[in-house]
């Protein structure tokens, strides 16, 4: 992106012809690390943005509708999550999220491309300070070679990442998803990033297609965020016990007091899904 280009447009192959709109007002930083193009630049709207590859990873207006739903869904279900892991999230939103939730004891975060955590800390650091915490161990590696190296350790794991195209594409796939089967305990719990709705039938069809073989519970729940295509954004839930509406009572909800988008209500009806997209888990 250079400082004459005024506006971002996110094409990408999986919006099928359709394309996102943001008017910037700066380039801020552009690198090219050994995975893949990053930019930050200063909007018009919605602050700063982070993209890779020329899509939108967050915006500072309304990074919070995505992390605090990745991160509080499973831990406010778990009664008692320690130990989490977290695959891509080298912005640090997700971990500062998680963060708030006083059981964990251990957040290992395991991001590919060690450049996204540099030019974040730069950005973003009220995201990416929470790197700095001592419960965070950090591991610049594939994820899922990571995975694989790991049995029976994780209460909570969350796939923060991009889309299933360049390097994310792999954590699509049924071996992940059995590979992180194997990372957890026995009452663990897996969220990730799957798409929107609108847009993705065929990703979220194709991952429901495999996840409900491998874990006992499997939903998909979502959030809004208006500069990801579509204006909203889904999450599996892949569970060995807890059911995340049946299992859950609000109680580590109620203590999460400077949330701007997670509530106790929000929390069930993000699994209450629009008519359209009911059978996409089945
Ligand atoms: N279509 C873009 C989806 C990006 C989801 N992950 C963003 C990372 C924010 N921590």
């Amino acid at each position: 992106m250079n400082n004459k280009k005024i506006w971002i447009e996110e094409k990408l192959e999986i919006e099928n012809g359709r394309a996102l709109k943001v008017r910037i007002t700066k380039s801020l930083e552009k690198i090219k690390s050994e995975f893949q193009e990053i930019e930050v630049v200063e909007s018009q709207s919605f602050g700063k943005i982070l993209l890779i590859d020329g899509v939108i990873m967050l915006t500072e207006a309304d990074e919070f509708c995505y992390h605090e739903m990745i991160a509080h869904v499973p831990l406010c279900v778990h009664p008692k999550a320690q130990k989490v892991l977290v695959i891509g999230g080298g912005d640090g939103g997700t971990v500062r999220e998680i963060l708030k939730h006083d059981s964990v004891n251990e957040v290992d975060v395991c991001e590919i491309d060690e450049k996204v955590i540099e030019i974040s800390k730069r950005h973003f650091p009220y995201l990416a300070d929470s790197f700095d915490n001592s419960k965070v161990k950090i591991f610049c590696e594939d994820g899922n070679k990571f995975i694989k190296a790991h049995k029976d350790e994780y209460d909570v794991i969350i796939v923060d990442s991009s889309d299933p195209i360049g390097p994310a594409e792999v954590l699509f796939r049924r071996e992940f998803y059995e590979a992180m089967y194997r990372a957890l305990k026995d009452d663990g719990i897996v969220v990730t990033q799957a798409e929107s709705f609108f847009y993705h039938k065929k990703i979220i069809k194709a991952l429901f297609s495999f996840i409900k073989d491998i874990y006992p519970i499997s939903e998909y729940y979502y959030t809004l965020v208006p500069t990801y295509p579509s204006g909203v954004i889904g999450f599996t839930f892949c569970s060995k016990k807890y059911h995340p509406v049946n299992n859950f009572n609000g109680t580590e909800a109620l203590k999460l007091n400077d949330s701007k988008y997670y509530n106790r209500d929000i929390h069930k009806a993000s699994f209450s899904l629009p008519t359209f997209a009911q059978n996409y888990k089945h």
